[in-house]
């Protein structure tokens, strides 16, 4: 049997991780023969991809909102030429708006949440159009992702020419135990409940030999984790840290924390473990916003955690969003002294974009978005009650050209999008 695994056109990507998963779980789990193919549309033109995917059997999509389009295109174009291909598309936007995307000309099937299980019972002959997806029970028994099928190289190489560092990433747990409103992470792994959907967290012991393997593999000289929230328990951070250093494996790393589940403990064992740098969604300086984003933080705990990481040298990226319904101008404000407060080496600011999943979609509203055009870096259509476009557009370009010195990758991309060595097409 061919199977092809594509990840269609952005230019913001990483490895295409979630494939890696479900083509590592296939060759673990499916008893016949089976050649794997792989493509993404960031390094690969379309016409490769069409030529790769001939004859395929089985060509699985992997998509958030800003790339659906495009893999659609591109089965249609496949099945045009190979009609009996058969398309999968999974990832957050088809779980998200799975109807939507089986209207889709070109989409055969979507498959809900989690893949590996659920991919293989395509393999097996599973023809419904809507498959969900079974999460397996041990996250442990699930193989390391396949980095060689979804040619890692490649993307360590690019992460390397924006970086400096020959970097990629890991997934240490699923289910995030939070709920904010702009975040879509639980429609695939399930709305977090302490007992019926707990974090599901790989141990320290496994964690680390997959990073050691791939570190040798790759030569990293950093690495991150893909986790939206990394710290969600101390028990975890610091088992994580303390094996690291038992192993006198000192390769630098970066996380992404949230405020609420940081102690200075923590920080102090991430330094020992050589966390060289924290990323923190802060989201805004003002109370009531933070109430009702449903952060589940404070300001002053974001102070305290900034604070921390300054004092054990750990660098420190602060990412902040405007635009919630009820925000004033006076919220705006207390976003800038909070930043100028914590002072983080590295600045983001964007807009609310209600991508399919978050709690902000409403599909009367947002269903015709062209989501391959809108993201929450240069979003033009979301006003609040109280804000303009114009008003969130300005209050942007201020904020990036007050902070000019730090901002992220991604505001000086839309500065300079030659800066990005995609294909086109
Ligand atoms: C790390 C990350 C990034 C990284 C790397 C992403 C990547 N690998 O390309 C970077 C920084 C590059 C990034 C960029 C963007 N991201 Co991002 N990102 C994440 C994050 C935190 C983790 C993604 C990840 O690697 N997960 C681990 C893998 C193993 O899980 P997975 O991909 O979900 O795969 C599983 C299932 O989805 C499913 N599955 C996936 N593909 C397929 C395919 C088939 C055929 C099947 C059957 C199943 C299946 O099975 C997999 C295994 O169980 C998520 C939130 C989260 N915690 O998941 C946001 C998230 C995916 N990102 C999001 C967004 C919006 C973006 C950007 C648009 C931001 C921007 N403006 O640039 C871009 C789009 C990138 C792209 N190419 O599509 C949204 C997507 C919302 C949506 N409706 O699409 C999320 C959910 C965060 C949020 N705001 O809610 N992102």
């Amino acid at each position: 049997m061919k199977v092809t695994l594509i990840q269609p056109r952005y230019f913001n990507i990483w490895e295409a991780l979630g494939l890696g998963y479900i083509g590592a779980y296939l060759k673990a789990h499916h008893p016949g023969r089976l050649e794997m193919n792989f493509f993404q549309a960031f390094f690969d033109t379309d016409e490769t991809i069409v030529r790769g995917a001939a004859d395929s059997d089985i060509v699985g999509f992997s998509c958030t909102s800003p790339t659906f389009a495009h893999g659609a295109e591109l089965a249609r174009r496949i099945k045009a030429v190979s009609p009996k291909a058969w398309t999968v598309f999974g990832g957050f936007h088809p779980t998200a708006v799975p109807d939507d995307c089986l209207n889709t000309p070109g989409v055969d099937q979507v498959v809900l949440g989690e893949g590996e299980r659920a991919f293989l019972s395509i393999a097996q002959g599973n023809r419904e159009r809507l498959v969900k997806g079974d999460p397996v029970d041990d996250i442990n028994e699930l193989p390391f992702a396949d980095r060689e099928l979804i040619r890692n190289e490649r993307d360590i190489e690019l992460a390397h020419r924006y970086t400096g560092k020959r970097m990629t990433s890991f997934q240490s747990c699923r289910v995030c135990p939070l709920q904010c409103v702009f975040c879509a992470e639980r429609v695939v792994t399930g709305k977090f409940n302490r007992v019926t959907n707990p974090v599901r967290i790989v141990t320290p012991d496994r964690l680390l030999d997959e990073i050691e393997r791939v570190a040798r593999h790759y030569r990293l000289d950093h690495f991150k984790f893909a986790d939206a929230t990394w710290n969600t328990s101390s028990e975890k951070v610091i088992a994580f840290c303390q094996e690291k250093i038992r192993r006198g494996f000192t390769l630098p790393w970066e996380a992404n924390v949230h405020a609420a589940f940081t102690t200075r403990e923590m920080f102090r064992w991430m330094k020992e473990a050589n966390c060289v740098q924290i990323n923190m969604g802060c989201e805004s300086g003002s109370p009531k916003i933070l109430r009702q984003i449903k952060k589940g933080i404070s300001v002053e705990k974001m102070i305290a955690v900034f604070g921390w990481a300054r004092e054990f040298g750990i660098e420190r990226r602060g990412y902040f969003i405007m635009g919630l319904p009820d925000e004033t101008v006076d919220d705006l404000r207390l976003t800038e002294q909070l930043v100028e407060r914590l002072d983080p080496e590295v600045f983001g600011i964007t807009i609310v974009c209600p991508y399919p999943g978050t709690d902000l979609y409403d599909p009367t509203m947002h269903g015709s978005v062209d989501w391959a055009k809108t993201d929450e870096y240069s979003n033009d259509f979301w006003s609040t009650t109280h804000l303009s476009n114009a008003d969130l557009k300005g209050w942007q370009r201020y904020l990036v050209d007050k902070f000019r010195d730090r901002v992220t990758w991604h505001h000086k991309v839309m500065e300079n999008p030659d800066m990005i060595p995609m294909v086109r097409g």
